[in-house]
């Protein structure tokens, strides 16, 4: 699995799920699996465009791997936008951009805090 921090002007993109269920609410830097044949980069970037309508760039990889269910990690990139304005298409219902002081404001699936408090370190340049 493949989660995008998407930094721009300063703030975090940040994505409330609408499903499943027992996810609905919950915050996440947006992404998904990848399917056969892409890279992790190349997952995001579909990823991007499918669920937030956008053009992303990819930039580097945050280090480290989070645990999601049996057989699936949560890695994570950092990303810039390149062209559209995101809009909550797919899997989601609400977005917010955050800025650093912000990121604690919404509740984050568990997995994607290590990821989330590393990309509000980038911004802050800490
Ligand atoms: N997940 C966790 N953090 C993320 C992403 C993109 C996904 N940043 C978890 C939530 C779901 C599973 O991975 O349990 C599948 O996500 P998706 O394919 O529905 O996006
Ligand atoms: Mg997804």
């Amino acid at each position: 699995m493949v989660g995008g921090a998407v930094l721009h002007k300063g703030r975090l993109l940040a994505a409330r799920r609408s499903a499943p269920p027992e996810l609905a609410g919950r915050w996440e830097l947006p992404g998904g699996k990848l399917e056969p044949g892409e890279s992790a980069p190349q997952a995001l970037v579909r990823e991007l465009r499918e669920e937030l309508g956008v053009e992303a760039e990819p930039l580097e990889r945050i280090a480290g791997q989070w645990p999601l269910k049996p057989g699936y990690v949560l890695q994570v990139w950092t990303a810039r936008l390149v062209a559209g304005d995101p809009q909550p298409l797919q899997d989601h219902d609400e977005l917010r951009w955050l800025a650093p002081g912000d990121i604690d404001d919404v509740d984050w699936l568990e997995q994607d805090r290590p990821a989330v408090a590393a990309a509000a370190r980038l911004l802050t340049g800490a």
